[in-house]
């Protein structure tokens, strides 16, 4: 694991230190260099190795901060930082996660009330002292109430884009374990949870201790938190990984144990005892007519316990993959025998949103098309920003742009081994508007995303401004809908019934963007919105060919909607995609 989130994290914590006792500009470049260092694909700390030059050769990092990442890598830690943070000792990155609190707020709270912690804001908001901060109001302390619980939970819990590959690199070392005879992971990461508590990960074997042993020498442990004959709690960068071991008899009941979510379990159990079942991590259990003489307590023959499949075939249900078990209704559909056919990896065909150095992408038209093809597409849409609000400064493609990268796409589609489609992203704006582009330009163009990325901040209902965007006659596919950064900003209201019904009348897809900071849709929206009529597009949002890999959590997040392939426009030929536009 890179280090880039770290020195991006100690980045934007300068950047709000500064901030917070009214400095200009230097915050801005702060943040900006930190972003980019998060979305950077090269780790962070092997250009530090390779020194000054290879830092500051990164967009937007000039020397001063060059310098910074250069020292945190070789010290862990940045000196001005240290000072800054001794000038306002504050948890920052918590508070300010806060909705509507910024570094300035936190600097008069802490002067005014020495307030520095979460639990400090929000006893001081309870307790109706913030009120009398000058320039507070009731209205901020009510608003601190109403978001202090995201922004604790958002600091808990990882983005499975960071969580899943410290698991898969869990398992791979385990292939190697002696004793190991079977390894899986469970818990949320198993189920694709758009975020992770800790990693889960199950092992049978006969020799737990060797297994302990192994673990707490893997050169990627950091720490180990706890350990015990069975299990095993150890720190993996910021990730926390839970490791149990049971005996290979009893893996499946364990794994579908583990495997939870707790909703689902209970759900099944309750199943269980109707049936005269008892179902837990050592297995299956008859405990209908047997009793314990000696107790008086009932106990019963073991039916099942080797495999999952076993354990739910035990219990008179099929079996049903991970991803739908969050007690949404899986097990009734399963007792129906009304278990969709989910959409696999192998099914979808191409991406049909991504990005290019035209706007804010990192790789050119022809290094996209490239990557698609070595991810293996067919097709590829290029849906660079569309000029407007947002969040791309002067980096949107006006008319004119749109009309000459069309024809540069066009030639080098000409060279391609993949069709690729011309598109744009354009903004949705506050009244569900798409602009800023002529409606000519729109035509010209294949295919037309709307997404919104500004006025996302509100709490009001905003399912009226994406009808309308789809509602537009150019538009083909509604981009990111709800806005969300995980952790970072809450989606926006709106009703996914509505929006899926929506979606179904004026054939606009509604996306899963596979980014795993976003994951908009997700499950259960996807869910909803597939039974109301919608059609689903899978797609990476890729600035850079890396990206491409992305998708494999947009399919997980699909299923976790109970999307099957025909539920999903990116699984159709680059013809059946077409008749599907505008
Ligand atoms: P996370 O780690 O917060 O992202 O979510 P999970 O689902 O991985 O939860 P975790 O790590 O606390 O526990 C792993 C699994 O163990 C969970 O999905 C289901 C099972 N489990 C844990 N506690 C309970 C419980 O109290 N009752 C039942 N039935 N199952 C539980
Ligand atoms: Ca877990
Ligand atoms: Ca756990
Ligand atoms: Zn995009």
């Amino acid at each position: 694991m890179s280090m880039n989130g770290e020195v991006a994290a100690r980045l934007n914590e300068f950047a709000d230190l500064l901030e917070a006792r009214d400095v200009d500009f230097k915050p801005r470049a702060y943040r900006e260099a930190a972003d980019t260092i998060a979305d950077h694909p090269e780790p962070i700390e092997e250009l530090a190795a390779e020194g000054l030059d290879a830092v500051t050769a990164i967009e937007g990092v000039g020397e001063g901060i060059g310098e910074k990442i250069v020292e945190y890598v070789e010290t862990g830690s940045i000196e001005e930082l240290e000072d800054e943070r001794e000038r306002l000792p504050v948890d920052m990155a918590a508070l300010t996660r806060v909705e509507g609190v910024g570094p300035k707020t936190v600097a008069k709270l802490y002067d005014a009330l020495e307030i520095t912690t979460l639990d400090e804001l929000e006893a001081a908001a309870q307790d109706e002292e913030i009120r009398s901060v000058s320039g507070f109001g009731e209205k901020t302390e009510s608003n601190i109430l109403d978001h202090i619980e995201f922004a604790r939970e958002s600091q808990e819990r990882k983005l499975l884009g960071d969580a899943r590959p410290v698991a898969d690199d869990v398992l791979e070392f385990l292939a190697i374990v002696d004793g190991v005879e079977r390894r899986e992971v469970a818990g949320s990461i198993r189920r694709w949870r758009a975020t992770i508590g800790d990693v889960d990960v199950l092992v049978g074997s006969d020799e737990p201790e060797t297994v302990a042993d192994a673990v707490a020498d893997w050169d990627r442990v950091d720490e180990i938190i706890e350990t015990g004959p069975t299990k095993t709690s150890a720190r993996v960068g910021s990730m926390r990984v839970d490791l149990r071991v049971v005996t290979p008899e009893d893996f499946g009941s364990a794994l579908q144990y583990f495997t939870g979510s707790k909703d689902h379990n209970i759900h099944l159990r309750n199943h269980a005892i109707d049936s005269g079942l008892k179902v837990n991590e050592y297995g299956v259990f008859d405990v209908s007519d047997v009793d314990d003489p000696e107790s008086g307590q009932r106990v019963g023959e073991r039916l099942a316990s080797e495999t999952e499949a076993d354990v739910y075939e035990a219990l008179g249900i099929p079996p049903m993959p991970p991803e739908m078990r969050e007690d949404r209704g899986e097990i009734e559909a399963a007792l129906a025998d009304e278990l969709p056919d989910l959409i696999r990896r192998e099914d979808l065909r191409g991406d049909l949103h991504t990005h290019t150095d035209w706007s804010d992408g990192r790789a050119t038209v022809e290094e996209m098309i490239e990557g698609a093809a070595d991810a293996g597409f067919d097709y590829l849409c290029l849906s660079d920003h569309a000029v407007g609000p947002g969040v791309f400064g002067d980096s949107g493609l006006d008319d004119e742009d749109v009309r000459e990268q069309i024809d540069v796409i066009r030639e080098a589609a000409e060279e391609a081994s993949i069709e690729v489609f011309t598109g744009i992203e354009a903004n949705v704006d506050a009244d569900g508007a798409v602009g800023d582009l002529e409606d000519a330009t729109l035509d010209a163009l294949d295919l037309v995303i709307a997404s919104p990325h500004s006025g996302l901040g509100g709490d009001d209902d905003q399912t009226d401004r994406l009808v309308a965007a789809i509602e537009h006659p150019a538009v083909d596919v509604l981009g990111h809908p709800s806005g969300r950064l995980i952790n970072e900003r809450p989606a926006m209201e709106f009703d996914p019934e509505e929006l899926g019904a929506a979606a179904a009348t004026n054939d606009v897809a509604l996306e899963i963007n596979a980014n795993p900071r976003r994951l908009d849709l997700w499950g259960s929206a996807v869910q909803t919105a597939i039974d109301a009529g919608a059609t689903i597009v899978i797609d990476t949002d890729a600035h850079d060919p890396r990206e491409f890999a992305f998708l494999r959590y947009g399919v997980h997040t699909a299923r976790r909607g109970w999307a099957s392939a025909d539920d999903v426009l990116n699984t159709r030929d680059a013809a059946g995609v077409r008749s599907f536009l505008h």
